[in-house]
């Protein structure tokens, strides 16, 4: 990022719509034409003197000066139609990236004006849209018609047209309230107050405010307010590269928000062809309902080739699989968001799902990468669990250039005390565990709290792990074992079954007690759930019986 040099910085303000210029009709607002007009008599957004003093275009409009030496030019290109931004679509922001392709020559930077409503959505769109930008971006719009007497309107459109001609900003931005934020990184938090937006995860990258200690000019006024920017956060461009509009975005993408005890009917219908990808907003840190008949739609999803990824609802922090209930979605296949906005995550599957030619390995692998500043990548230590989650290529890659570069260190551990192969196992990657397995890494090994990997293979519900962990001589100890009781009813309760067979293919004894002196058979039939109590009785020997260690 740099200040913009030149005594004259010329700006395209493309007109979309929203309430900045919206009129009043019937007692409703609706988009409204001729917002150039409007702004040419307003003397903070023309200084028709300076325009005909300096013979300037009936088109072309002038701000008064900024600073001493320089001055913004800009024309505002007028939208045909004009929207109200909740009618807006993939379809028009494409054509809104193509605009500024167009005339990225022509101009120093753009100014998107645009409703409010979807604007964290249209700015997501441009920033993947838009690579290798060189230029400033902004977005901007209003909460009130900038004609009102008391608008946020004014202030906006004036900031982001100053940002823009004073700064070289290489992103897709957006102004709102005197602050300019990743537009990938905003979401409207207010439907009324003039603080419409926030970044939860990232800092603005500056922020507009009186600067007393600017120096007073020679009429006594502050000619400027000062802008704190920062700096670090602005991401670095490759000089070289041109800009690439890429317009075949994919429209067939999703959001599903999770509530309690959403049934996994509705989550069925929901997942089906020509459905693409799906965001899919979770509890807290990433966590959903363990329900096996939801875990298996989502499961049978994305075997199908449906991409989820996973976000939360939380306006601030990032998905993790801390929780069993987290390392479920991970479990079915579901992809971790960490902590993009839900608009990001939409924009970046629209975007990655669209890319021709891809396979969907390389599609998902994109996908957990941070391709336009929209997410902050897990730090190595973080990175590691995430062998659990998605993608299985980058996982065992790890592993071998850690065997490689650290010879025997596959039993290093983490800071819950958990190796390679709890990560393996715990993720339901076979191909991993064989490789660590053949590497005579110990089979059971506990981390910090006493689980093995075996223990995070019934978790996860990985038979095809389970079983290789149990041929390498892997057993659950007598905590594991004996904890196990509760677990077991619960899943009686629930009728369960695959969730009893994964126990008793790990070599737990079915009949362990619960917390209250059950035994799950007992669960089963106090709850009706024959199939359940058919599946317990049939074991050899009944309940009490465990799974033949393999040889
Ligand atoms: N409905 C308007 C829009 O998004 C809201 C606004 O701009 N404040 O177009």
């Amino acid at each position: 990022m740099a200040r913009a040099v030149g005594p004259e910085r010329r700006l395209l303000a493309v007109y979309t719509g929203g309430t900045i210029g919206m009129r009043s009709e019937l007692g409703v607002l609706v988009p409204g034409t001729g917002l150039a007009a409007i702004l040419r008599t307003l003397p903070m957004f023309h200084d028709e003197e300076h325009a005909r003093a300096r013979g300037l275009s009936e088109d072309t409009l002038v701000l008064p000066p900024a600073s001493r030496n320089q001055r913004i030019l800009y024309t505002v290109l007028e939208c045909q139609p004009l929207f109200d931004s909740s009618d807006m679509t993939i379809a028009e922001w494409v054509c809104l990236a193509q605009t500024i392709k167009r005339h990225y020559e022509q101009y120093h930077g753009f100014v998107v004006i645009h409703g409010t409503d979807t604007m964290a959505f249209a700015a997501s769109m441009l920033s993947f849209m838009l690579e290798n930008l060189q230029k400033t971006v902004i977005l901007t719009g209003a909460q009130v018609p900038i004609h009102a007497l008391w608008s946020d309107g004014r202030e906006n459109l004036l900031g982001a047209l100053l940002m823009a001609g004073q700064y070289v900003i290489p992103e897709v931005c957006l102004f709102f309230q005197n602050q300019l934020f990743r537009g990938n990184r905003a979401t409207k938090v207010d439907a009324r107050r003039f603080a419409a937006f926030c970044s939860p995860n990232l800092l603005p990258l500056a922020t507009v405010g009186a600067d007393i200690t600017r120096p007073l000019s020679r009429t006594g006024q502050r000619k400027l307010p000062g802008s704190t920017v920062n700096r670090e956060l602005v991401r670095k461009v490759d000089g070289k590269a041109g800009l690439v509009v890429h317009s075949s975005m994919e429209q067939d993408v999703g959001l599903l928000r999770l509530y309690p005890g959403i049934p996994a009917a509705l989550v069925r219908a929901f997942l089906q062809p020509p459905l693409k990808g799906v965001v899919m907003e979770t509890f807290g840190s990433g966590n959903g309902p363990t329900k096996p008949d939801l875990l298996q739609e989502l499961r049978v999803a994305t075997e199908r080739g449906l991409v989820i990824v996973n976000c939360t609802h939380c306006l601030q922090g990032a998905v993790t699989t801390d929780y069993a209930a987290g390392m479920a979605m991970a479990g079915a296949g579901v992809i971790s968001g960490f902590d993009m906005t839900s608009e990001a995550a939409l924009a970046k599957l629209s975007y990655v799902l669209g890319q021709p030619g891809l396979s969907l390995d390389v599609r998902k692998e994109l996908l957990t990468k941070d391709l336009r500043g929209e997410m902050t990548p897990p730090s190595v230590e973080e990175r590691r669990p995430s062998l659990q989650g998605n993608t299985l290529g980058g996982g065992v890659s790890w592993l071998l250039s850690l065997s490689g570069s650290q010879g025997s260190d596959l039993g290093l551990v983490d800071f819950n005390g958990q190796t390679p192969l709890h990560a393996a196992a715990r993720g339901g990657h076979t191909e991993a565990v064989t490789m660590l397995l053949q590497r005579g890494v110990d089979v059971n090994t506990r981390d910090t709290d006493g689980f093995s990997p075996l223990l995070l293979a019934v978790r996860g519900r990985h038979p095809g792990v389970i079983g290789l962990l149990r041929e390498a001589g892997a057993s659950l100890s007598t905590q594991e074992l004996e904890e196990a009781g509760t677990e077991l009813c619960r899943l009686a309760y629930r009728a369960d079954l695959e969730g009893l067979q994964v126990w008793w293919q790990a070599g737990a004894d079915l009949g362990q007690p619960g917390y209250d002196g059950h035994s799950a058979l007992h669960v089963a039939e106090a709850a009706g759930n024959l199939a359940v109590v058919a599946f317990l009785q049939s074991l050899e020997g009944a309940v009490g019986a465990q799974a033949p260690c393999p040889e």
